[in-house]
């Protein structure tokens, strides 16, 4: 029987590339986000490429009501999900902490930390019944380097990296393995979402820099999930070659 992947923030970046990954292997995959048109491009785009069947959920992750719906709503054979990947996310803003904005710091910790939470509280009870199952949270080198401007962001993604360890000493003994993957840069929608739409901006931010592709990180996720079932990558950091350390110099 094929294995089954869900995928939050599927319409772009990391989330995209790891559903065609997993699509293109067989999986079926459960992909999520909040544009509509750009979730049914993708759907159809895996039916076309990949080998599983696909279910698309439109859905925001900071809506506890809509992603307990959504994931509700699955049909009995969707709701044996192997892999949860808690993927949807984003840094807003670039500012020094006396100038922030607190709609930024609500959309990041609402997104990056409650939304993970709201996913992971309606697929793990379905994990724990199977007795089995993987949770990959995406993580963030900024999770564990601060840098200037990274104030909200590095702490949401600081939070992504403890609640990782929290999850899997108390999910553990359900067999349940978790995975922190903590990326550096990579060049997607993220920087255009950081700078609120600002493509020049978004652009400078790699210049000088050979950054890792959407495609990378799907690699990474797809080779931590098919490892043997007694293995388990608990963290796993990953960056350009050419960024040894949070490089950030053209952020501001
Ligand atoms: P993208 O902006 O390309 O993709 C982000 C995805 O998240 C989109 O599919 C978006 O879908 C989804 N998303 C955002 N907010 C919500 C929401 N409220 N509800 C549902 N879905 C949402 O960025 P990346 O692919 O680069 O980012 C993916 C993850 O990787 C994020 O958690 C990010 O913090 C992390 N990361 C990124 C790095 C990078 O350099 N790119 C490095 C390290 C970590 P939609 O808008 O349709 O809802
Ligand atoms: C995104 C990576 O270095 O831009 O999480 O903060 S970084």
């Amino acid at each position: 029987m094929n294995k089954t992947l869900l995928v939050t923030g599927a319409t772009s970046g990391f989330g995209r590339a790891i559903a065609a990954r997993f699509a293109n292997n067989g999986f079926n995959v459960i992909i999520t986000g909040r544009r509509k048109e750009r979730l049914a491009e993708v759907e159809s785009e895996l039916l076309k490429t990949g080998t599983g069947k696909v279910v698309a959920l439109n859905f925001d992750v900071r809506n506890a009501g809509e992603v307990n719906a959504a994931i509700g709503s699955l049909p009995q054979e969707w709701k044996k999900i192997d892999i949860l990947v808690n993927n949807a996310g984003l840094a807003a803003g670039s500012e020094h902490i006396d100038q922030g904005s607190t709609d930024d710091w609500d959309r990041m910790i609402d997104t990056n930390l409650k939304g993970l939470l709201y996913v992971t509280k309606a697929v793990a009870p379905l994990m724990v019944e199977a007795g089995s199952g993987h949770i990959i949270n995406i993580g963030s080198i900024a999770g564990k380097e601060p840098y200037e401007s990274g104030n909200v962001y590095c702490a949401s993604k600081a939070a992504v990296k403890s609640l990782s360890k929290s999850m899997r000493i108390d999910l553990v003994k359900h067999n349940i393995k978790v995975t922190c993957i903590e990326p550096g840069m990579a060049e997607t929608e993220f920087a255009l979402v950081r700078f609120h739409g600002d493509a020049e901006k978004a652009k400078s931010i790699y210049k000088g820099i050979d950054a890792m592709t959407a495609d990378d990180i799907a690699g990474i996720v797809y080779w931590c999930a098919t490892l043997p079932a007694h293995v388990c990558i608990n963290e796993l950091e990953v960056t350009p070659t050419q960024q040894a350390t949070i490089v950030h110099k053209n952020i501001r």
